[in-house]
């Protein structure tokens, strides 16, 4: 029997459906060349800002472990430390043999269109991920929670970038909320795919011997990732997967070993982002994950993801 992992996504064969989730090992050239050697599929960049960013105080990642040094979540306030949307846009320009997602994160509205404005100009810049949910910039909300104000950037930013555009959301909670975005992003023909999910914004991780927080920013608050998140992934892909059936979805959250990357193309992704997982164990991660589902395949007699891609069983 022979397995083939790749996937048809948006005109481009990509040979593995793992890669890694913005904001890991993705903030410098030399990272982003290290993730373009291993054996991940695809490398995304850090979310970009139209100047660089330092980002938030440190210390801003903490890894949870139990005692046997199993992880067991991550939190996070990184506040974007990024290069700026010019230096990612230069990284397009290099070559690599799979695909560059530029992630693009802008503080406003007028960043977005800017960033994006030149991004459509430019034929090296291909696959346009646009973040909608970073939890941890000071004094500003996240988009994708206020639908008014999420579907007034995508129709500014539609108007201006007509290349395929994917967008980065929050986890959703109710199915209502699931129902009434579903609506926004089905009304924009050029959303091709939706990358669920980021963090569990502001959470609070604490250490109780030393009766404190564990990271700076904020007051100890910040993004929640690992596996306390994958259930909440898994219900936002597979709830986007139903009710939006032409976009692409883009699994991330809680992936840890190749039964969690199988369970995300279960729910119907058609890719699948490793976050605090990658953080922890660094680039070999991607070896590991392809050889774990490549034998869940096997023993399942499965040769490729579209024989069980959105298959998930009801009872
Ligand atoms: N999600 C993001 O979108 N951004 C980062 N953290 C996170 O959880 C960040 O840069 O703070």
């Amino acid at each position: 029997m022979s397995i083939n992992l790749g996937t048809r996504f948006l005109g481009k064969l990509i040979k593995s459906p793992i890669y890694n989730a913005s904001g890991v090992h993705c903030v410098t050239f030399p990272q982003l060349d290290e993730l373009a050697m291993s054996s991940a599929g695809a490398l995304i960049t850090k979310s970009c800002t139209v100047n660089y960013r330092d980002g938030n105080p440190k210390p801003r990642y903490y890894d949870m472990v139990n005692e046997e040094g199993k992880q067991l979540g991550s939190i996070n306030s990184s506040g974007l430390p990024n290069l700026s949307y010019k230096a990612y846009q230069e990284y397009a320009h290099k070559k690599r043999d799979k695909p560059l997602f530029i992630s693009v994160s802008g503080m406003n509205l007028g960043e977005n269109l800017q960033i994006l404005g030149e991004f459509n100009e430019d034929p090296y810049v291909e696959l346009v991920e646009l973040n909608l949910s970073c939890p941890n910039i000071v004094g500003k909300p996240q988009t994708g929670y206020c639908f008014e104000d999420m579907e007034k950037m995508l129709n500014e930013v539609t108007k201006i970038y007509k290349k395929p555009l994917g967008i980065k959301l929050p986890p959703y909670f109710d199915m209502v909320h699931f129902k009434t975005a579903a609506e926004i992003f089905n009304k924009f023909q050029t959303i091709r795919f939706l990358t669920c999910c980021n963090s569990l914004g502001n959470g609070l991780v604490i250490d109780s011997e030393s009766e404190s927080v564990v990271i700076k920013p904020k007051n100890g608050f910040g993004g929640i990732g690992g596996i306390y998140i994958k259930p909440t992934a898994l219900a936002n892909v597979h709830a986007f997967s139903k009710l939006c059936p032409d976009k692409h979805i883009i699994g991330c959250g809680g992936v840890q070993n190749g039964k969690d990357v199988f369970e995300h193309i279960l729910c119907g992704a058609s890719l699948v982002q490793v976050g605090s997982a990658l953080y922890r164990e660094g680039l070999s991660i991607f070896d590991r994950l392809t050889e774990e589902l490549e034998e869940i395949m096997t023993i399942k007699g499965y040769e490729t993801l579209s024989d069980f891609r959105g298959k998930l069983k009801y009872l």
